[in-house]
């Protein structure tokens, strides 16, 4: 029997700051699982270092459910995004290494192909509307079929989403070595939101599939009333309307629009939306691999999904690494209740660090047909990148108090 005989912790800075775990066994294969949380990294950094490398030595590789399990339970303390976010960095590369001494790519173990690719949304943003469709039409040239669309709400500079800069530019909203904070107005957003919108399809039509995030921004009769707004609009989503630690109050969301719902980035377990997935009350359940326990548990959050005809729409943010990127395309093309990935290219520093071999093609990531995920990383390259702490915005409403990011 192969044994864990090494487990490092890798942080490293190329564009942005990035936590990997790399697990290497003493048959000398090894596998590589992201731990990132952003604007916390080296919490979980820690509770891998000092908590669950000591419990990884010696065991076997290959036992992947009773690994997650001996983390999840064994603790005691359960759930959370920095706990869930160590686990998933474990299970990743687990899956990774089985992949790898199995010959075959990570989908083949999940029961291989349900479709080549994993249609894919970008993200086009602008700091007023006709910067916005600029940016439209340049992702409808570069081949998405699917764009999520931003734009700056007057009166609050820093609005979430925005990209400052060209096309080529990443949007990174973690930023300042203090946390930015940034005035928000509820009313000047949902003012301007329908009009963007519909200036989106004015001008671009309905060949293709429009997306927007909320950033739990609102109430839910705010959402309610945002939803039914832009019902004609005809949105694939209408993502994060409200925070959802309330999951039961998504079902006011629900009663009062027909426009899909979306939640879920900052989900960690089958217990955040457990509720939301049964009753209904979402459309799309966007937990990803990095923070939602693996691909061991994100699965079975997209099988109970699939049970209640809920579709999968999984983060993919710059701060989820090409790791936990290339993790979700392979199991994105496996799930039958797949719906979208999203997909924001990274920095080209990143790809110094990270080698990636899914490939965008025609809106869509296919993943590589190498055996385990197929991702590599240069720990030379992320040693010439030092941790840089970097935190996200917090978010004031206009009369001072913190509102929710
Ligand atoms: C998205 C997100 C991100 C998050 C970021 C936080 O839909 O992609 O809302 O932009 O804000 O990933 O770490
Ligand atoms: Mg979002």
């Amino acid at each position: 029997m192969a044994t864990i005989t090494e487990a490092k912790v890798i942080v490293t800075s190329p564009g942005r700051n990035f936590v990997t775990l790399k697990v290497t066994t003493s048959d000398g294969v090894t596998g590589l699982g992201d731990a990132t949380l952003n604007g916390r990294e080296l919490a979980v950094a820690s509770y891998l270092e000092d908590h669950l490398v000591p419990l990884l030595i010696g065991r076997d590789p290959a036992r992947i459910e009773d690994t997650w399990h001996y983390l999840y339970k064994g603790a005691y303390w359960r759930r959370g995004p920095v706990t869930m976010t160590a686990i998933s960095a474990v299970d990743t590369a687990l899956w990774d290494i089985k992949g790898k001494v199995a010959g075959l790519p990570v989908y083949e173990l999940l029961g291989g192909k349900a479709r080549e690719g994993a249609l894919v949304y970008g993200h086009a943003s602008g700091g007023d509307i006709p910067e916005l469709l600029d940016d439209v039409a340049q992702f409808q040239e570069m081949g998405y079929r699917a764009i999520r669309a931003q734009a700056a709400v007057p009166g609050s500079p820093g609005t979430y989403g925005i990209r400052h800069g060209t096309v080529a530019t990443v949007y990174e909203p973690a930023t300042g070595a203090l946390p930015e904070e940034q005035p928000w107005s509820t009313e000047a957003y949902l003012d301007f939101a329908p009009r963007y919108l519909e200036a989106v399809r004015e001008r671009f039509g309905f060949g293709f599939h429009l997306l927007h995030d909320v950033h739990h921004r609102l109430s839910p009769t705010e959402a309610g009333r945002l939803g039914r707004s832009v019902e004609d609009l005809r949105l694939f989503w209408m993502e994060d309307p409200s925070p959802a630690e309330l999951q039961e109050s998504f079902r006011q969301i629900r009663q009062s629009t027909t426009t899909p719902i979306a939640v879920g980035e900052v989900f960690n377990s089958i217990w955040d939306c457990q509720q939301l997935i049964t009753e209904r009350l979402i459309d799309y359940i966007r937990a990803s691999v990095v923070h939602a326990g693996g691909i061991t548990h994100l699965r079975r959050i997209f099988h109970l999904a699939e049970l209640y005809q809920v579709r999968t729409g999984s983060h993919g943010a710059t701060d989820l690494s090409p790791v936990s990127m290339s993790a979700a395309v392979h199991l994105d093309v496996t799930v039958p209740n797949f719906g979208i990935q999203e997909y924001m290219a990274h920095d080209p520093l990143t790809h110094e660090v990270f080698r990636p071999a899914y490939e965008l093609i025609d809106g869509a990531l296919h993943p590589s047909a190498a055996p385990g995920l197929g991702i590599e990383l240069d720990e030379e390259a992320a040693a010439r990148f030092p941790y840089d702490p970097k935190y996200l915005p917090v978010s004031r409403r206009t009369d001072g108090s913190v509102h929710d990011w």
